[in-house]
């Protein structure tokens, strides 16, 4: 049984139905303050049992944090190194994420080496003056705690698409167990792929953050079960936020497909094949000639029996790269177990103005813009590193020899292409530019509501206080 009332609630909900959201990004300047401020905080933080008709507040927090409020070193050596290393962390984790030359950290406008961040505040409202409102409430609860190192404010745009002109936040796995709302049975992923402290997709419990138990007098955490009851769970019903800010080039990318597809060819249809599927969101492997927008929520379908090799929807597509569904060798059957130990709940946002009717954009007007991508997981290394590494960026994915991701994918060091398999000859498109830029990221701890208490009292407790880490 999943406990909602002690999860954050985004890790059940994208909170659509609140479509004004600001992100701050923070540091703590005055650790004791910073406590105070969280433990008041925490009576805030809308929980997955929660229905709050006006407004939303989730939160997360680096390794940093962790130790600015007080988590001696044993308890944060219990992290994985992704997090306690941060996603700017070493040169290994940026050459495998594809965060090299132009997306290199060093450029970042936040996170990084240069401008590290310790909280991310996520906070969701009804209306635009309900957020105002919310944004400088919180401004003024975290003064003298804590700075902004920047605020990112989101936009809705119409229909749910993104900047590109798709539809996005389709397809998503269903938590088994999850509260539901609205979701037609479908497949379900086990909770315990996107919370700590539950079963996985191997049907094991795997390792949970934990506390030694003298650090948890009071008992406020539940015994951690990997470790026989001898020590607390600080993980438990807690998860891991992945976040990515991706300026999205919409000129450049509708210029690219305009001139490939050629005066007889069709834009969309190409940019659809790039994506996997059609503005409307409606999937190529269902509909390979023409937009449906009947289609649009169409999550159900495989590519193996129709469409193994990518005549309708191509292999190296944005989608079929970022979950490839039953299409893996050797079998459908243990391609969608693989793909199943690899999902990610997506629920990031775009921000920046739209562009009106972007396949028809003609210049660029250097405006900012793109999506925060925020992926909720409990293995970052497993699950979100692996996706961009092994299957978006890898020239070698399915069969595919030189080529990656045509959106998201890294363009140093290899032939930027992107094939079309169609008959009598496949299509192939070369010298795809550069899309999508990241302009900053970082992993965070997103704690379950016991944890997040916990996390409150150490600096009472702690008399081996240490100095705020910039990292
Ligand atoms: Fe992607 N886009 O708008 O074109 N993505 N994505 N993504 N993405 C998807 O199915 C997009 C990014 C996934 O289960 C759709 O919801 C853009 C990253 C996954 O079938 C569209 C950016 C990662 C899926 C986009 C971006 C992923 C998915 C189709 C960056 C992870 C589900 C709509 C600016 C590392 C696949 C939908 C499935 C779908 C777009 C980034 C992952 C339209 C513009 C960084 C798992």
């Amino acid at each position: 049984m999943l406990e909602p009332s002690d999860i954050q609630g985004i890790v059940f909900s994208g909170y659509q139905k609140k479509p004004f959201a600001t992100y701050l990004m923070l540091d703590i300047v005055e650790p004791a303050l910073a406590t105070a401020w969280l433990r008041s905080i925490a009576e805030c933080v809308t929980t997955g049992a929660d229905r709050p008709a006006d407004t939303c507040l989730n939160i997360a927090l680096t390794a940093s944090a962790l130790t600015a409020l007080g988590l001696d070193r044993d308890a944060l050596s219990t992290f994985p190194l992704e997090l306690r290393e941060g996603m700017a962390g070493s040169e290994t984790r940026s050459r495998t994420l594809g965060d090299v030359e132009d997306n290199h950290p060093d450029s970042w406008l936040w996170g990084g080496p240069n401008k590290p961040v310790h909280v991310l505040l996520m906070l969701y409202a009804r209306t635009e003056n309900l957020l105002e409102e919310l944004v400088a409430q919180q401004e003024s609860r975290f003064s003298g705690a804590l700075r902004c190192v920047r605020r990112q404010d989101t936009q809705s745009l119409p229909d749910r698409r993104e900047h590109f002109g798709f539809a996005d936040g389709i397809a998503q796995p269903v938590i088994d167990g999850a509260p539901r709302t609205g979701v037609l049975p479908t497949r379900t992923v086990e909770a315990g792929e996107f919370l700590l402290g539950h079963k996985n997709e191997y049907g094991k419990l795997p390792f949970v953050p934990n506390v030694a138990p003298e650090r948890d007098p009071a008992g406020q955490l539940p015994e951690c079960q990997t470790e026989g009851g001898k020590r607390r769970s600080l993980g438990h019903n807690g998860s891991y936020l992945v976040v990515r800010q991706l300026d999205q080039h919409v000129h450049e990318f509708w210029s690219y497909m305009r001139e490939y597809a050629g005066a007889s060819g069709d834009a969309i249809e190409l940019a659809a094949k790039c994506v996997g599927r059609w503005p409307s969101g409606a999937p190529l492997t269902l509909s390979p000639d023409r937009d449906r927008p009947a289609l649009g929520n169409a999550n159900t379908f495989g590519y193996w029996l129709t469409d193994r090799e990518g005549q309708r929807c191509p292999v190296g597509a944005h989608i079929r790269r970022a979950n490839p569904r039953d299409s893996l060798e050797p079998d459908p059957h243990s391609s969608l177990k693989v793909s199943d130990r690899h999902r990610i709940m997506r629920r990031g946002r775009s921000y920046g103005p739209a562009v009106d009717k972007p396949w028809s954009c003609e210049s660029d007007d250097g405006v900012q813009r793109g999506l925060m991508f925020m992926g909720v997981n409990a293995n970052i290394r497993r699950q979100f590193e692996f996706i961009q590494q092994t299957w978006i960026n890898n020239p070698k994915f399915s069969g595919l020899y030189d080529e990656v991701d045509p959106l998201i994918g890294r363009r140093e060091g290899i032939a930027s292409a992107f094939s079309i398999p169609s008959t009598p000859v496949r299509r192939r498109c070369t010298g795809l530019p550069r899309f999508v830029r990241v302009r900053g990221g970082e992993y965070f701890f997103l704690p379950g509501l016991r944890a997040l208490r916990f996390l409150t009292t150490l600096r009472q407790s702690a008399t081996d206080a240490e100095p705020v880490p910039s990292r």
